[in-house]
């Protein structure tokens, strides 16, 4: 079964050749050119001069991907495997420029480099957050010369684009692979036979699962270059293919052309798309046979990895091997582990239970009930009959546990049972998770003392050594230095160096330059010029707020602050001039906000077309926020909106990326926010609304938002503009949805938190229009937001929960 194939390196010529001169890249260049695209200079398309480019730096990364593959064999270390169903990997060939050290070399070698770099194309296989964070996760991992693989999903569609029609949300097609995608390694000899439905049986005593369908999983690898070392690691991707002769060449003959591939799409749909759903639930059993697809090709890909130096030597299996869960999609994988080991490689259950318990760990990104993943049982009995018997099993040793623990205590075991009976039967995947890992995390400090006392309480009671907090971070590398060029060059130059990009702490020594009306000069130069850049007015402050649109980050907010400045300026008053920036993707189902989207683009066209209104505010919400998007916000911020309410952000990744580039947060006690207002300090920090606890007890009483709407009277004329047709050419119903849920049920205390926003926003202004205060604050921000790097985040959790080693490569 295993193929032993062992990656050696001893090409026994020197690869390294491929060499650095401007002669050795415009020669590789024109080599790709000709020999990989068919075509000339004076032929080649954009399209041609990309594919050709990202080659010949994608080559120069594989030399080092050789030796690292070696150095990996050589130290046969303790592995991570980081299972994640969503990467957000952004643009690679600015980052693999950068990590090769030929940007130089390349804008010199491409007669015209802008065009040819535009023609790249964010490969955007996540929705947000979670899947973000894994590929800063992958970025510090290499850059920390930690052996690790990431295994994914190679959707053939990402995260739809955006696109704004009549101010409303549309969702198109990302077919981000079109033009081929010459980042990627095919590796259709590492594939692996996914099964799914069928029965089990009983075969001399043991449990034997026949599948009915099987799909081909064909795996491709990306590389994730370390930055200043030679580590270069993967991450790979799984594509769903049906077998080979799946053609039913008879049909076609007899003309049933869609018969005749039926096979063919219904096992290629498996990673056809990606669900865009973010912090939600989500049934469907399409989305299931995903989740197992890549629970299922990864592992046995693992086993065959581990068996390479370790071969059926299980008890080295944890000791050699830890899986990282992010969030429940990948959670099959404890069924999965177990099944392989008691069914397929007839270890007996205690024994492959204690393994696979030690093998994982389990990231939680949420706070919100109805994100936690449940799935029928009737859907999970027949698409995984044996899981379903394996998952049964767990259960009943697990709360055999917890009744000698607790005793009669019904309610309990109720609560915590791998399967919830009422309204209908369903696995809590989260406790699944819990019960089958070593470890559980959440992501922020606030995050994973909530867990342990609202969402996942009971758990943390029983195994209190289980819990951990990890909390988020960013890779500097990509949201810093190659977001913001003109900056990091401003930061090196201060500091000296460029070692900060290694070792972000270092960001501390500009704090005394905060004191330097120079650098403070230089330092508004920049964002200014960033501002330039992105489309937006230089002089106006940029209050942004961009994130995926979700009821409880309350751009709703933001937009009433809006509404209430707009009514300001028409009043007479003169406030400092701003651009308000929203950009976000709404999951396509959720109605709710995107009424919310139609709305900003109403309030956009009134304000943006008022000439009274045009010397003190804007409203900009372009469209497709997405990395690349981002990447260009960022660096242009002047204050970072973090509003979402106390308790509900598990801890937000965008907060860090503004921060670090200078951007003051106005912000609630939420997520991450508590540690960033720590430690840039609560004078660089603009705090407002209730905490997590105040914000817990008023939504368990009798909360009336209707009461703050009739005590405040701005507030009152912002929700009555929403409603009486201002914004919608006079239709009263236009908006009717999202008056109604303000008033009658505001289930994230939009309206209870108005106030001290508003105050919080005239302190923001106040300061503001101190330009050296702003600016000092602003550098303070990025100086004390070292923490904030990923690279941390890799350090804690190496200590914490990983227990890796570095191996370093040979030059
Ligand atoms: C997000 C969280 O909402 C965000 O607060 C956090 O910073 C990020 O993960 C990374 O930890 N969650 C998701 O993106 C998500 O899809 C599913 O959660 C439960």
């Amino acid at each position: 079964m295993e193929t032993g194939k062992s990656p050696r390196h001893d090409p026994g010529v020197d690869l390294r050749a491929l060499g650095n001169t401007p002669q050795d890249f415009a020669r590789d260049l024109l080599s790709n050119l000709y020999y990989e695209r068919g075509t000339t200079v004076e032929s080649a398309s954009a399209q041609d001069m990309y594919d050709s480019l990202a080659r010949t730096v994608r080559d120069r990364l594989a030399e080092r991907r050789a030796r690292t593959a070696a150095a990996h064999y050589q130290a046969n270390p303790r592995w991570l495997y980081y299972l994640s169903a969503e990467y957000m990997l952004g643009r690679q060939l600015e980052q693999n420029l950068l990590y090769t050290g030929t940007t130089d070399l390349a804008r010199e070698a491409v007669p015209d480099f802008d065009t040819t770099a535009a023609q790249d194309v964010e490969p955007g296989l996540g929705n947000g957050g979670l899947g973000r964070l894994a590929a800063c996760l992958l970025d510090s991992l290499a850059t920390m010369d930690l052996p690790a693989v990431g295994y994914g999903i190679r959707y053939d569609l990402g995260i739809f684009k955006q696109d704004l029609d009549a101010g409303g949300q549309v969702e198109r097609p990302d077919d981000w692979a079109f033009q081929g995608n010459p980042w990627e390694f095919p590796a259709p000899d590492d594939n692996q036979v996914v099964g799914f439905y069928g029965k089990v049986t009983s075969v001399d005593g043991r449990r034997e699962w026949e599948p009915a369908e099987t799909v081909l999983g064909e795996p491709s690898h990306m590389l994730v270059p370390g930055y200043g070392t030679d580590t270069v690691n993967i991450v790979r991707l799984w594509r769903a293919r049906a077998a080979q002769g799946s053609f039913d060449l008879t049909r076609f003959a007899h003309g049933q052309y869609a018969e005749a591939v039926a096979d063919v799409v219904r096992s290629e749909n498996i990673s056809k798309v990606l669900y865009p759903d973010d912090s939600t639930d989500l049934g469907r059993e399409l989305r299931l046979k995903q989740q197992y697809f890549l629970v299922s090709c990864s592992l046995r890909d693992i086993i065959r990895r581990f068996s390479f130096r370790n071969d059926g030597n299980w008890d080295e299996f944890a000791a050699k091997t830890t899986i990282q869960l992010n969030d429940t999609h990948p959670v099959l994988a404890i069924p999965e582990l177990m099944r392989l080991l008691v069914d397929e490689y007839e270890l007996d259950w205690d024994r492959a239970w204690r393994i696979t318990h030690d093998t994982f760990g389990y990231t939680c990104h949420t706070l919100l009930p109805e994100a936690l993943e449940t799935w029928p049982v009737a859907t999970i009995e027949n698409l995984l009959p044996r899981h379903l018997e394996i998952i049964y099993e767990i259960n009943a040793r697990f709360l055999a546990e917890v009744s000698e623990r607790f005793p009669g205590d019904v309610a309990r075991i109720q609560r915590m049972s791998l399967v919830q009976e009422e309204p209908e039967r369903r696995i809590r995947m989260a406790n699944l998770a819990v019960v089958g890992s070593r470890a559980v995390n959440g992501v922020a400090a606030l995050h994973s003392q909530l867990l342990a006392e609202t969402t996942l309480r009971d758990f943390a009671e029983l195994w209190p050594g289980r819990f951990h907090n990890v909390t988020n971070g960013v890779t500097p590398r990509r949201f810093v230095k190659i977001a913001n060029p003109a900056l990091s060059d401003l930061i090196s130059s201060a500091l000296g160096s460029d070692a900060w990009l290694r070792d972000l702490s270092l960001l501390q020594g500009l704090e005394p330059f905060a004191a330097d009306d120079a650098f403070r000069a230089r330092w508004r130069e920049i964002k200014r010029a960033n501002k330039l850049t992105l489309g937006v007015a230089p002089d106006f402050l940029t209050d942004v707020i961009v994130k995926r649109f979700h009821e409880y980050k309350r751009q709703l907010l933001k937009l009433l602050h809006t509404i209430t400045l707009y009514q300001r300026i028409r009043a007479g008053e003169t406030p400092a001039p701003r651009t308000v920036v929203f950009a976000g993707k709404a999951a396509p189902g959720y109605w709710a906000v995107k009424d919310v989207i139609r709305l900003i683009n109403a309030v956009a066209a009134t304000v943006n077309n008022d000439p009274a209104v045009a010397p003190y505010l804007k409203v900009f919400f372009p469209a497709n926020y997405n990395v690349t998007l981002g990447q260009r916000i960022y660096p242009a911020a002047d204050l970072s909106e973090q509003i979402s309410l106390a308790g509900k952000e598990a801890s937000g990744t965008g907060n860090m990326k503004l921060a670090l580039n200078g951007a003051v947060t106005i912000g609630t006690l939420d997520g991450a926010n508590v540690e960033i207002r720590d430690r840039v300090g609560a004078d660089n920090f603009f705090l407002f609304g209730l905490d997590a606890a105040e914000a817990a007890t008023l939504r368990s009483s009798d909360y009336r938002p209707r009461d703050y709407y009739e005590r405040d009277d701005e507030l009152r004329a912002a929700v009555d503009a929403i409603g009486d047709g201002t914004f919608a050419g006079g239709d009263r119903q236009a908006f009717g949805g999202v008056l109604a849920s303000l008033l009658d049920r505001d289930e994230y205390l939009t309206l209870a938190d108005f106030r001290s926003y508003l105050d919080a926003q005239a302190e923001v202004e106040k300061v503001w229009l101190d330009a050296e205060a702003w600016t000092a604050k602003s550098i303070l921000n990025t100086a004390r937001s070292g923490y904030f790097s990923s690279d941390r985040t890799i350090a804690d959790y190496t200590r914490t929960i990983w227990g890796l080693d570095p191996v370093r490569v040979n030059p």
